[in-house]
């Protein structure tokens, strides 16, 4: 089995890349350069992440010309499994993401959000993939009709199925520790794709003029502390006693509130600021909004090799979780090392379920 020779718990790459200072370092580049890290690399993992980069410039494409043409609104009365309705754009980009993926059949079988069950992808070739792909196309797709960032989420994971047969659930249903690869693309004032394969983060901004995601964030670090929370305050009447005491205390300590209502784009503000990310849970969502599979984990490994932290409100780990299925939701809080621990402390001392 291929492994990263170098992934460390805490995310510091043990050693960078050996980069140019000087001149462009587009994503293609990066990642072959990155192949070396690998032992066995067949470059299939390469294959993956280009075939993400080139759908993200096209969904880019679309994302920004949104309110130009008629692909904004909700899709013809569609609902997703998580029974929301069903944007055109994230119909889209969904679209757009399976057919890169298939392109190339540089992965067996996928998951994702707008799908109800697992996709098998066609083989091209005699080439018997070894990698499943897991994945959000739009996050936060509500806040397209007015013009807020949204963002794709992926996550690529060995399969552990017999080669010689179909993939199945079970190749997607592994703790996020597992993952091979995780990373999202931030369509925002500019867009970016920042993605880990173990060895650190970094983040590639979409250059237009040529078309090509360029090294912009070289390995990430995430502020040990931070003075923003970011949660949906609207629930606060419905949230358990330990989180209204720890919102409570954030207001006390003068903690400024960013909420931006997609995840990709509040834990990417976190990445670069520092602070915490809370979705807890409440009466609509009991066991907290947010997918485990393709938001929580991907974000979760995201921040982790940056140097942060990420639990849900029972004190576990997030990349520990066993899944059970592929849109199993849970509670999350992830971001600054030090706020995470201080969420810890409030919910150690106030909670009443056994921890
Ligand atoms: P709420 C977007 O719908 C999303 O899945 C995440 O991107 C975002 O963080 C969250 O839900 C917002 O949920 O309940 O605060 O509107």
């Amino acid at each position: 089995m291929a492994t990263n020779k170098k992934a460390e718990s805490n995310g510091a790459p043990s050693r960078p890349l050996n980069l140019p200072g000087n001149r462009i370092v587009t994503l293609d580049e990066f990642i072959i350069r990155s192949e070396k890290d690998f032992d066995y690399a067949t470059g299939e993992l390469t294959g993956l992440l280009r075939d993400i980069g080139v759908a993200a410039k096209i969904i880019n494409r679309e994302v920004n010309k949104a309110g130009l043409v008629s692909i904004l609104g909700v899709a013809d009365g569609a609902e997703n499994t998580s029974g929301d309705m069903q944007q055109k754009l994230d119909v889209y980009a969904n679209e757009k993401i399976i057919e890169c993926l298939q392109n190339s059949g540089e992965c067996c079988a996928i998951a994702s959000e707008e799908n109800d069950s697992i996709l098998q992808i066609p083989s091209v070739g005699s080439k018997q993939s070894k990698y499943v792909v897991m994945f959000d196309p739009l996050d936060g797709s509500s806040n397209i009709d007015v013009n807020v960032s949204v963002g794709t989420i992926f996550a690529i994971y060995r399969r552990k199925s017999d080669p010689e047969g179909p993939a199945n659930v079970n190749d997607f249903l592994q703790q996020g520790s597992k993952q091979v690869a995780a990373g999202y693309v931030l369509y925002g004032t500019s867009t970016i794709l920042v993605y880990t394969t173990g060895n650190g983060v970094n983040g590639f901004t979409l250059d237009p003029s040529i078309g090509e995601f360029c090294l912009s964030h070289r390995n990430m670090r995430i502020p040990e502390n931070g003075k923003f929370y970011s949660v949906n305050q609207g629930y606060y009447s419905k949230f358990d006693l330990e989180m209204r005491r720890y919102v409570d205390n954030c207001s006390d300590q003068n903690y400024g509130l960013r909420y931006i209502g997609s995840m990709v784009s509040d834990i990417h503000r976190i990445l670069i600021q520092g602070g915490i990310f809370l979705y807890p849970s409440t009466r609509k969502y009991p066991k907290g909004k947010l997918r485990l599979l393709y938001e929580c984990n991907p974000l979760a490994m995201i921040v982790e090799q940056a140097g942060g932290t990420a639990i849900n409100t029972q004190l576990k780990r997030i990349l520990d979780m066993d899944p059970k299925e592929l849109h199993q939701r849970c509670t999350v809080a992830i971001g600054s090392p030090a706020m995470v621990e201080e969420l810890r402390a409030f919910i150690e001392r106030y909670s009443a379920l056994p921890l």
